[in-house]
């Protein structure tokens, strides 16, 4: 199957919300991907339920909430989440990690686990029962517009194995400097959800009907794993 797109709000035209949200409709965009940071796990703030409550009056597309948030068991609730919906919240966020996964499941939606740069892979072993998708962070959270860090190429290798070898079909999503180039590679490594900001659908020199069309291309590369 080939890479599915999820498109980052945080990084749209707010101005032009409604209009972009259409235009990402007939794109066939996948997710609309919603950013949200508490000014504890990470070091800024950014949007909460209300928002995601008005993007829901204007399209139907399913969301893929990112909690980058502490204690993310208190978040789900109040985003009302939905069948088809992903809802990820981080390995480092929670000492109750497969609890707060269980209550992703119990809403519907499917529940995503997602790791920083320096959290190591074993760390989600144990949970990939309740596991619908792995995020693997390829910048630190917390801002648009960063640069890889290199060694998250191999890390989604790694995801793939670890899947694959727990007999589980959990996806694997990328989200930073999803770059044109980046996206090959991270597609060949093993990716499937590619999180879309600065790096290419909201890219300043281009239109985001250009940039889908750059994107697209490049995830429709054959993975060169199988998981
Ligand atoms: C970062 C956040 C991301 C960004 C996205 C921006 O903390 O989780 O989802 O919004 O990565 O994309 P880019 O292309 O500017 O890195
Ligand atoms: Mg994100």
């Amino acid at each position: 199957m080939d890479g599915k797109i999820s498109s980052s709000i945080m990084c749209s035209s707010f101005r032009k919300l409604e209009e972009e949200l259409r235009l990402l409709e007939e794109l066939r965009i996948e997710y609309i991907h919603v950013d949200i940071m508490d000014g504890h796990f990470v070091p800024n703030f950014t949007l909460g339920p209300d928002f995601v409550r008005a993007v829901r009056s204007m399209t139907s597309l399913p969301m893929d909430i990112h909690l980058m948030v502490e204690n993310p068991e208190s978040w789900i609730g109040p985003f009302k989440p939905r069948e088809g919906d992903i809802v990820t919240i981080h390995q480092e966020a929670t000492v109750h990690l497969q609890r707060a996964l269980s209550m992703i499941r119990d809403t519907g939606a499917r529940a995503g686990v997602a790791l920083n740069p320096a959290t190591p892979l074993c760390t989600i072993e144990h949970v990939l029962d309740d596991v619908d998708l792995v995020l693997i962070m390829t910048v630190n959270p917390g801002y648009a517009g960063q640069k890889l860090v290199p060694a998250t190429l191999k890390k989604i290798t790694e995801t793939c194995v670890l899947a694959r070898n727990s007999g589980r079909n959990a996806e694997i999503e990328v989200d930073g400097n999803v770059s044109f180039e980046n996206a090959e590679k991270m597609r060949r490594a093993g990716a499937d959800i590619f999180v879309a900001g600065t790096s290419s659908l909201y890219h300043r020199e281009l239109g985001i009907g250009e940039a889908a069309a750059r994107l697209r291309k490049a995830i429709s590369v054959p993975k060169e794993i199988h998981c």
